[in-house]
């Protein structure tokens, strides 16, 4: 098979930058290892940034967030009993951030992809890139159905997360790698109850640990505490887990949180990473297959979105505008961004999460911190601006 853009991955970023290349004509073919299902099943992301909202709408897939997102004009930290409300609105003039979960994100993309016709290959094992640097087409080689298949292509998108086979398939005197892991996770409970506030997530620092309120819909919350990366799921019954996040909020919050079964529980660890360069010879990186967040400022998707409208933007010059401009420079613009989000991740996380050596020093200093935030016009502007999103610059 001959196509002209080979895309590794059908997470958001594959089919985020799938539906912009089939919008402006351009030939590709996605191939993911997983099953549609099983993508679809998957739990994450919860907060959008208007440049991603608006990136969906672009490219036709915005119809049912238009109706179902909540936005979100606000924004809550919560530490030393008390909460107090930041507006993104009036702190970035009109900005805000949207509730709307990365499941029904990936489920309007694919619903999308769907309708268009253009082929998707899931559950392609072995998946290997070859022939990445030379004057021909590079190869995409996988298994499906127990056949290998071979797929030839002018580029290679990887768009296959942090586990994923692009990152790995550039030369290791190429890629320089930058990494940072915390020593906690996140224990995320899903459950069909009301969110305790569902018009600002609630961040809350705590000498407990860090905790965080957050939401899918009117009717379904989504919740998370920093827990030990040693703790197992079976450690935290639902009684132990809503009891714990009551005790990490401050008492107004806890009051009234509505707890009820959980229909999903899991622990996720926290690492910051970046990969450098994004581009070698015809392939290129987007999304968490270059770069981790930890999730504290909501950052991952809305990376991987940023990226895609670059890396989108770059390929179509080159096939319709007979431009290469974009695609000499994609790694360069996209890395100035990546970067600047990643130190609002990293900051946000120490700023929020109990450290096991800082003790209770490294806790006053937190509140001071945060003290200074809820007082000084300047950094809760700064907050804000970070939180709603940094903008895109165009290639
Ligand atoms: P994905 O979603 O990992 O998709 C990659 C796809 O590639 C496939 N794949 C392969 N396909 C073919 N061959 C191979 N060898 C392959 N290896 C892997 C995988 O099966 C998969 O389908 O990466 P992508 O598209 O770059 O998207 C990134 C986002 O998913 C991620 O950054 C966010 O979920 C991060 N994140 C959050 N981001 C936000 O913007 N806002 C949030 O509120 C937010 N909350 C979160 C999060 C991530 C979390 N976890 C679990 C890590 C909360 C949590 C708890
Ligand atoms: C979520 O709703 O899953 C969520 C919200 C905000 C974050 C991280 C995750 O910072």
């Amino acid at each position: 098979m001959r196509t002209q853009v080979a895309i590794i991955g059908a997470g958001p970023a594959g089919l985020m930058l799938g539906q912009m290349l089939h919008r402006a004509g351009v030939d590709h073919v996605i191939v993911e290892r997983q099953s549609a299902d099983y993508v679809m099943s998957r739990i994450r992301a919860g907060i959008l940034e208007q440049t991603t909202v608006d990136l969906l709408h672009e490219v036709g897939v915005g119809a049912r967030l238009a109706q179902e997102a909540l936005p979100h004009d606000e924004l809550t930290l919560a530490f030393a009993g008390t909460k107090h409300t930041f507006s993104l609105h009036q702190l970035t003039g009109g900005k805000r951030v949207w509730a709307y979960g990365q499941t029904e994100v990936t489920k309007d993309l694919m619903d999308a992809r769907a309708a268009c016709g253009r082929p998707t290959v899931y559950e392609a094992t072995d998946v290997s890139l070859h022939d990445l640097d030379g004057d021909g087409p590079a190869t995409v080689r996988y298994t499906h159905q127990g056949v290998t298949q071979e797929l030839q292509a002018d580029f290679v998108a990887g768009c296959d997360g942090f586990h994923g086979v692009a990152r790995k398939s550039m030369p290791s005197g190429v890629l320089k790698e930058f990494e940072k892991v915390y020593p906690f996770g996140w224990l995320g409970v899903l459950a069909d109850v009301p969110p305790v506030s569902p018009h600002a997530i609630i961040y809350g620092n705590s000498a407990l640990g860090f905790s965080l309120c957050s939401l899918r819909s009117m009717t379904r919350s989504r919740y998370y505490v920093q827990c030990p990366m040693s703790d197992r799921v079976e450690d935290w019954s639902d009684a132990r887990f809503w009891a714990e996040l009551k005790a990490r909020v401050d008492p107004h919050t806890a009051e009234g949180i509505v707890t009820g079964p959980s229909i999903e529980k899991s622990i996720a660890p926290l690492r910051s990473f970046v990969a450098e360069p994004m581009r070698w010879g015809k392939l290129f990186l987007a999304g968490d297959a270059a770069h981790i967040v930890p999730p504290t400022g909501a950052k991952g998707l809305n990376l991987a979105a940023s990226d895609v409208r670059m890396l989108g933007q770059a390929l179509i010059s080159h096939f319709v505008d007979k431009s290469d401009a974009g695609i000499k420079h994609y790694s360069a613009i996209a890395l100035r961004r990546i970067w600047r989000t990643e130190r609002f991740s990293w900051w946000l996380t120490s700023l929020m999460h109990k450290f096991p050596d800082t003790e209770g020093f490294g806790q006053r200093v937190q509140e001071a911190e945060l003290d200074y935030l809820v007082n000084s016009p300047a950094a809760a502007t700064t907050l804000a601006e970070n939180y709603v999103g940094l903008p895109i610059e165009s290639l």
